[in-house]
């Protein structure tokens, strides 16, 4: 009996120590301890032993029934430890891998073309006004001396939200805004959003512009051809070629465009400027002496200058791009080449 004892007690730790895992290590323990289990089965047993051996063999089998539940404890201490190691290495992370870096955006080229031309004329002390984008009719058209017949008010351009209301057609209201309520000297740029019922490959129902004013006494056209001169040559390079062509807008007489020599081909002749080697950049002039009287300035005391000029264009140009549209559709391989 003893020596049964002995083999069981070997049998089953040998067998806890081989067990793999906590459902294994489960069951050896109950095929010794369970309620059908060796160990129990000796216990039931115990009336058939002998009154005088039952203290000593009831000693025994309460050993090896302790033995065998410590053993049971150390492997499963050792079980749930080699688990927790073998997770580690699983899911180890190798911290000297590099990371993958965050994409930091960038501004959008007609918001860095728009901030490179608001900086030049700051610099030569214009200061920056905004205004409605919504517009009375009388600052859009009536107020610049564009009368109700003018082909620049036609349906097909301008979008009336009412008989006088419309969306700006350009930022000059903003500039009739400013010489209603201030008197000269007036020295601002007129940024912002402008809408037009247009669109084709150079043309986007809404668009950015930049115009500027001057008015004071003595403000000849040689003012202007200085002012905007440097414009062109800081903005396009100090080597650019610039020149002034007689052109017509309602609200200023004489009225200019201002070309660039071509940026493609030089001034040789290409696709882009249609072989004339130039590249109109804006359009200006001397402020027109009934826009003066709609705002209360005297036309014999003042005289002024203003100019015009899209953004987009101005962006398509510095940067080479064929179609506005580009500006427009936010694919990300597009802008990425801006930032
Ligand atoms: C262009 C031409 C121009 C003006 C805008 C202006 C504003 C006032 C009075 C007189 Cl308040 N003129 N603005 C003058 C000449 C040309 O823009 O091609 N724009 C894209």
């Amino acid at each position: 009996m003893k020596e049964k004892l002995e083999e069981i007690r070997l049998e089953a730790e040998s067998e806890l120590k081989k067990a793999p895992d906590e459902v294994s290590l489960q069951n050896v323990k109950s095929k010794f301890l369970g309620r059908k289990g060796v160990i129990t089965e000796y216990l039931k047993r115990m009336p058939e032993v002998p009154e005088a051996e039952r203290p000593e063999m009831g000693r025994l089998i309460n050993q090896v029934k302790s033995f065998i539940e410590n053993l049971f404890e150390k492997r499963l201490e050792e079980i749930k430890e080699e688990k927790k190691t073998s997770m580690l290495l699983k899911e180890r992370v190798d911290i000297t891998l590099p990371g993958r870096g965050i994409r930091i955006g960038g501004k959008h080229p007609i918001t860095q073309v728009m901030e490179e031309i608001i900086s030049i004329f700051e610099r030569m002390g214009f200061e920056v006004v905004e205004g409605p984008e919504v517009e009375l009719d009388y600052y859009n058209f009536e107020a610049l001396n564009i009368p109700k017949d003018h082909p620049a008010r036609d349906m097909q351009d301008t979008f009336y939200i009412s008989d006088e209301i419309v969306l700006r057609t350009h930022t000059s209201p903003v500039q009739i805004r400013v010489m209603e309520k201030q008197k000269p000297p007036v020295k601002v740029i007129a940024p912002g959003k402008v809408y037009r019922c247009d669109s084709d490959v150079s043309h986007t129902p809404m668009f950015h512009q930049v115009e500027g004013l001057l008015v004071d006494e003595h403000v000849t056209f040689a003012d202007l051809k200085g002012v905007l001169t440097e414009f062109a040559k800081l903005m396009f390079g100090a080597n650019i070629g610039v020149r002034f062509r007689p052109s017509f807008f309602p609200f200023t007489e004489p009225s200019a465009e201002v070309d660039i020599e071509c940026v493609i081909c030089g001034g040789k002749g290409c696709r882009v400027c249609k072989n004339s080697g130039w590249l109109e950049i804006l359009g200006c002039g001397m402020v027109d002496p009934e826009v003066f009287k709609s705002v209360n300035y005297d036309p014999e005391r003042y005289t002024g200058f203003a100019f015009g000029m899209g953004v987009e264009r101005i962006a398509m140009l510095k940067f080479g791009i064929n179609d506005i549209r580009l500006f427009f559709e936010n694919d990300i391989r597009f802008l990425r080449q801006f930032s």
